[in-house]
């Protein structure tokens, strides 16, 4: 055991005891929580619980250096640390286990992740930022093992950021990048590629970022020797630490359950990171697990009894009391009642936990039984009813669903009944459902007035004299002003910086911004994502490019997991605006010419996917977005750059909505709804249509989430009375999505008067070459015939079979 650190002269012995005592309570409040909580959950009070326990002692030295303004991103063991810096009560640990829907009661996500899961409010409640510069900030956990490490490197470099670029308004942010991001990961769950992927990240880039290692040896059941080579994660790291000639990592490694020599390594970990913008990582050997995983099973199946009376007596409590005692700290007696008040604190807090979350659900059942009992008293089938009432009435820790299926099943029984009782039950339900089902629901968006669906559109305008140029000069300029006028954004990607983007849209930005704000960065799609989360989080506005659709793939884990439900997690309280550039669609072979968006609209619900047909379109979009708070994804079309358009005269002004669809061709005998490349060769399709009679409507959807906010394309099939959509991703795909919107939500069936139709491309990933992509891909003769077929149908005298 390492030796009591001396305590430094301008604080008293008595300061030092003061502190150590305090964070011995600290550690054992969070253990008895843990030990508490897992019963709440073996006696069916709560679901599932994944604790912090045998992981406490190294987070007191954290807490000590965890200063004003940095933020953590960490996982489910972390509950000691945010006890530590004042953002978790005892009640409010008890309420995230139950599940209690407030945002008060459970300030980590109102109910919405299990326990476990932390976050802090980055938000007021109009969505606009708090002072983060002064405040302890956790970004909200998700569950995905090591999903958490992509977003701590755009944390992290927000910092750099903020210390190195000038003319951004730091104020509610930053203090000259003093401020570091703190990661936590499992030892098992190193051995994902995330992790790995950011350690390299972060160390080309250099950021303040400390991520500390929690290594008990297990994942579960499974040993450190099926998880990582040498079972030694820091060992193996060790190619990053830095040395004379070289920049790297900090390396440290520590016992878990020494805690001075814990304090000492967390205040240089502080040190180097806070000062010099040096990653460190910090590899946590030796800690326990003391009840287990989780509440889904016992760890006595799969540890043997050396391991489990290791753990015992290694236990990282255990041996700070041994400590405490043996330098005259505490005496054991002292220890002990202290102990002894801390599990009366923890069953009280529990138990107000529970009534809290409890009572309004009472409350609600009581009114819907005394409903449903009135009207059982004048129904015919009052005996079935009132089983219904007795058996909710046994229920004695009832949910909401309790409530709403008693009172739907009554209703049942009621049908061809009419009274007065009957209506007041169903208004009350009706009115119970509307107000409870947004604690569960609401937040997928913004519901700030920056919501982009408020952005107003803002036509492109044209001089008289305008030229067509190539299109990607309408990219270009268009962003350079927006760099001139918002000094938060950048951007940053594979090829990004020094040639300006493979297609040239970036030429010349990285010379006139500098290579912070234009920057080239490796090929790592997931933590290009992270990175822009991260930076999004603490106020930039980060524009991720991710090179082609096609490898979107890598980081849409990311999307899907972590900013698509960064608001909805966290009921509103935390916000990553982050706007991600690819371009994709219609180009040749298997994997360039991706336009995968059925998969991708799916995942990403809580992000707005953009895909617009030209670049101005294109332009006008990131235009709309840096006035919003929202994240979301734009396609430009990467056949587009060198086609030509009019340069407008308001570059960086004109903004697309979002959600509005375009009609480019009127036509009265179908209508034609697409997106993307694929709508130019609708168009060619409709030219030549003209020929043969057939006048076709065109509609551009341009935004597929969210889509045809207006009801503009049913308008369009009540007057043409047909429909078909046509798009390059796969059968089913989102042409069924856009199908399905504009049939059911749209009511479009009332309309129709042939068979709606749908033309993909084929199941397969497109074929190599010109060839491979006709006999892949809907092409003009595919999208002419088909119209035609549909009006052969109809009408097989003027339309005779063509082939
Ligand atoms: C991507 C992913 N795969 C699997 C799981 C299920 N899972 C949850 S925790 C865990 C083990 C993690 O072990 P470790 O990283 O060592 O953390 P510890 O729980 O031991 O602290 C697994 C496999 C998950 N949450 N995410
Ligand atoms: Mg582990």
């Amino acid at each position: 055991m390492t030796t009591m650190t001396k305590p430094s002269s301008d604080i008293t012995f008595q300061d030092f005891k003061d502190e150590i005592l305090n964070d011995y309570k600290t550690a054992l409040t969070s253990r008895e929580c843990s030990l508490l909580g897992r019963r709440e959950v073996l006696t069916g009070k709560a679901k599932f619980g994944i604790f912090g326990d045998g992981k406490e002692v190294p987070q007191l030295a954290w807490a000590k250096v965890f200063k004003n303004g940095d933020f953590r991103s960490g996982y489910y063991r972390d509950q000691t640390l945010m006890m530590s810096i004042g953002k978790l009560s005892i009640q409010q640990f008890f309420a995230g286990l139950y599940g209690h829907t407030s945002i008060e009661a459970d300030p980590m996500s109102a109910g919405r992740q299990m326990g476990g899961h932390f976050g802090t409010h980055s938000l007021y409640e109009d969505g606009d930022w708090k002072n983060l510069t002064k405040q302890k900030n956790s970004s909200a956990d998700i569950s995905p093992t090591a999903g958490q490490m992509p977003r701590l490197l755009g944390l992290a470099q927000a910092s750099k950021i903020y210390r190195n670029v000038k003319g951004i308004d730091t104020t509610k942010f930053s203090v000259e990048g003093n401020e570091i991001a703190w990661g936590t990961i499992g030892n098992a769950s190193t051995s994902e590629g995330l992790f790995f992927e950011t350690i390299n990240a972060a160390g080309v880039l250099q950021v303040p970022m400390v991520i500390s290692v929690w290594d008990d040896e297990y994942g579960i059941s499974v040993h450190a020797r099926h998880q990582t080579t040498k079972e030694n994660i820091s060992e193996i790291l060790k190619g990053f630490q830095r040395d004379k000639n070289n920049k790297g990592y900090e390396i440290l490694k520590v016992k878990g359950w020494d805690y001075t020599a814990l304090v000492e390594t967390y205040q240089k970990a502080e040190r180097i990171a806070r000062e010099e913008h040096v990653p460190v990582l910090i590899h946590v050997i030796e800690l326990t697990q003391p009840q287990g995983h989780s509440t889904s099973g016992s760890h006595e199946r799969y540890k043997n009894k050396e391991r489990l009376d290791w753990e015992k007596e290694y236990d990282c409590i255990s041996q700070m009391k041994l400590w405490m005692i043996a330098n005259n700290i505490a005496t054991e007696e002292e220890l002990d009642v202290i102990h002894k008040n801390i599990k009366k604190d923890v069953r009280i807090g529990k138990k107000a936990a529970w009534n809290a979350f409890l009572q309004p659900i009472l409350d609600e059942k009581a009114q819907g039984v005394s409903l449903i009992a009135a009207a059982a008293q004048k129904s015919a089938n009052r005996v079935f009813i009132t089983k219904i009432i007795n058996d909710i009435s046994d229920i004695q820790e009832p949910g909401r669903k309790d409530v709403v299926v008693a009172c739907r099943k009554a209703l049942r029984y009621l049908i061809g009944e009419d009274f007065s009782e009957k209506t007041a039950l169903q208004n009350w339900l009706n009115a119970y459902i509307k107000e409870v089902q947004p604690k569960y629901s609401s937040h997928l968006h913004s519901t700030s007035k920056w919501s982009a669906l408020n952005v107003k559109e803002v036509k492109p305008t044209y001089n008289k004299d305008t030229e067509l140029v190539d299109a990607r000069l309408i990219i270009r300029d268009n962003f350079d002003s927006i760099f001139n006028n918002y000094p938060e954004t950048l951007i940053f990607g594979e090829d990004s910086g020094n040639i300006g983007d493979v297609n040239q849209g970036l030429e010349g930005l990285q010379d006139k911004y500098g290579e912070l704000r234009v920057a080239d960065v490796g090929i790592r799609e997931a933590t290009i994502l992270g990175q822009g989360i991260g930076m999004a989080m603490r106020g930039l506005r980060p524009i991720a490019e991710i090179q082609y659709l096609d490898y979107i793939l890598y980081a849409l884990q990311i999307m899907s997991d972590d900013l698509a439900t960064l608001q909805y997690r966290t009921k509103g309280k935390q916000k990553a605006p982050l706007i991600i550039r690819t371009r994709g669609h219609r180009l040749e072979g298997i994997w360039h010419s991706g336009s995968q968006l059925g998969g991708i609209i799916n995942l990403v619900r809580g992000i707005h996917v953009l895909v617009p047909r030209n670049m101005t379109k294109a332009a006008g979009f990131y235009n709309t977005l840096l006035e919003s708070d929202e994240p979301a994804l734009i396609i430009e079309c990467l056949n587009g750059y060198r086609l030509k358009e009019k340069m407008p005269s308001n570059i960086g002004e004109f903004k697309t909505p979002i959600g509005v669809v375009e009609t480019v061709k009127e036509g009265s005998d179908i209508t034609l709804v697409s997106y993307g490349s694929t709508l130019r060769i609708v168009e060619q399709a409709a030219k030549e249509l003209i020929e043969v009679g057939i006048n076709a409507e065109v509609i551009d959807v341009q935004s597929l989430l969210p889509f045809d906010l207006n009801h503009d394309i049913v308008k369009s099939v009540a007057k043409t009375n047909r429909l078909m959509v046509i798009d390059e991703d796969v059968p089913g795909g989102a042409s069924a999505y856009i199908l399905n919107e504009i049939v059911n939500t749209q009511n479009g069936f009332e309309h129709l008067d042939s068979q709606p139709k749908t033309l993909s491309a084929k199941p397969h990933r497109p074929a190599y070459g010109t060839d491979g992509d006709y006999f892949s891909k809907p092409s003009s003769e595919d999208i002419f015939e088909a119209v035609y077929e549909v009006m052969h149908e109809v009408n097989p005298e003027d339309f005779p079979k063509l082939r």
